[in-house]
This record gives structure tokens, sequence and C-alpha cells, in this order.
């Protein structure tokens, strides 16, 4: 795509949470985040038994250029794996002047950041707007047990993904299921 000559949108419907409109759906599934969590003989058996949905992605497409805005709506389903709650990959941007904005929607969910050995963690509840400043990594977690956690995201069209960052610097905060709510180790 060169350039984007009319204005467009699209619409978040609430009650089915899918993105009217959208351009790209993803889904990853627990076969998809092999070795992310801590218990990986728990996350095999899972999959072994129904590889189940954790989280879905509805994209827009816009040009990868500088001045462009990606944005998409997250949907990160309830449960765990043995205790440890469903989560995003998480990555960092490419371009590490790229900053990001999140604003929870549906559900409970937590955003977890990190920028080599300092940590920072932010409530998402509906109408929470985060803001991750360029050079964090940056996942989020569901952190209810029983309903989706549903946030949407707004950042430059050339901020690129590193996924491999997030294997090789690995996000050192785990979120726990603990009592009714959750604690991080
Ligand atoms: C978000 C994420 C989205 C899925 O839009 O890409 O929530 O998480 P992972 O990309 O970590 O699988 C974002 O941060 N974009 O830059
Ligand atoms: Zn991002």
């Amino acid at each position: 795509m060169d350039e984007i000559k009319n204005p467009f949108y699209s619409t978040f419907i609430r009650e089915k949470n899918i993105l009217e409109g959208y351009d790209v759906y993803e889904e990853r599934k627990l076969s998809d985040l092999k070795g992310y969590f801590e218990d990986e003989n728990e996350r095999f058996k899972m999959e072994q038994k129904e590889n189940k949905i954790i989280y879905r992605v509805y994209k827009k497409n816009v040009p990868l250029h500088e001045g462009e805005l990606l944005h998409c709506e997250t949907i990160i389903e309830p449960g765990n794996v043995n205790g440890e709650f469903f989560m995003t990959k998480g990555h960092y941007h490419v371009n590490e002047k790229c900053a990001e904005i999140y604003y929870g929607q549906k559900g409970k969910g937590l955003l977890v950041l990190q920028n080599g050995s300092e940590f920072k963690c932010i409530e998402m509840n509906p109408d929470t707007i985060a803001y991750i400043p360029a050079g964090w990594g940056h996942r989020t977690i569901n952190v209810s047990s029983d309903e989706p956690f549903v946030f949407f995201s707004i950042w430059p069209a050339d901020s690129g993904y590193d996924y491999k960052r997030a294997v090789v610097e690995p996000f050192e905060r785990r979120v726990i299921k603990f009592e009714n709510s959750y604690k991080i180790k």
C-alpha cells in the first residue's frame, strides 16, 4: 500500500468482540506460545488436549511509512497455564523511537513493561489509557478468570515488531493467579 488518500473507519462490536471492517485477523493459540509460559510441560499438555485460542488481533492496514498510524483491537481470552494467566507474546519495537498507546475497553488486564533492568506494571481497566514510552518492551495479560480482556492500540506505522528480543531478554515478571486476583512474581 503506497498512501491513503481517503479517510476510513472501522467499528468495534462490543457484544461480539469483533472489529467490523478489519483488514487483517490473527489468532495466537496455545501452540503459538511454545516456550512463553514458565510451565512448558503443562502448556504442551493443554495444547494436546485442546489447542485453545489465547488471543486474537484485528488490524487495519496502512502504509508502513513514518507519519502513518497502525491500530488494532486485541482480545485475550481468560485462562491460565498452571496458574500463569493467558498473555500476549510481548515485543519491543524495532524502531526504538516509536511509542504506543493502549486503551482498555473491556475486562481486567495488566500491562507489563520492561526496559533493561527496569520494570513497570499498569493495571488496565475499561477506559484506562496507558502510554508505552519508546524503547520499552510490552506485554499484556488477562488477569480475570472469567471474561476476555479487550484493548485498543495505536502506534507509528514504521515501528516494526521485535519478538526475538523479548525471547532473548524475556520479561522477568510473571503474572500468576492468586485467590480471586493475581500476584506478580
Ligand atoms: C499490539 C500487539 C498486540 C498483540 O498491537 O501487537 O496486542 O501482542 P503481540 O504483538 O505481542 O503478540 C502492539 O503492541 N503493537 O505494537
Ligand atoms: Zn507494540
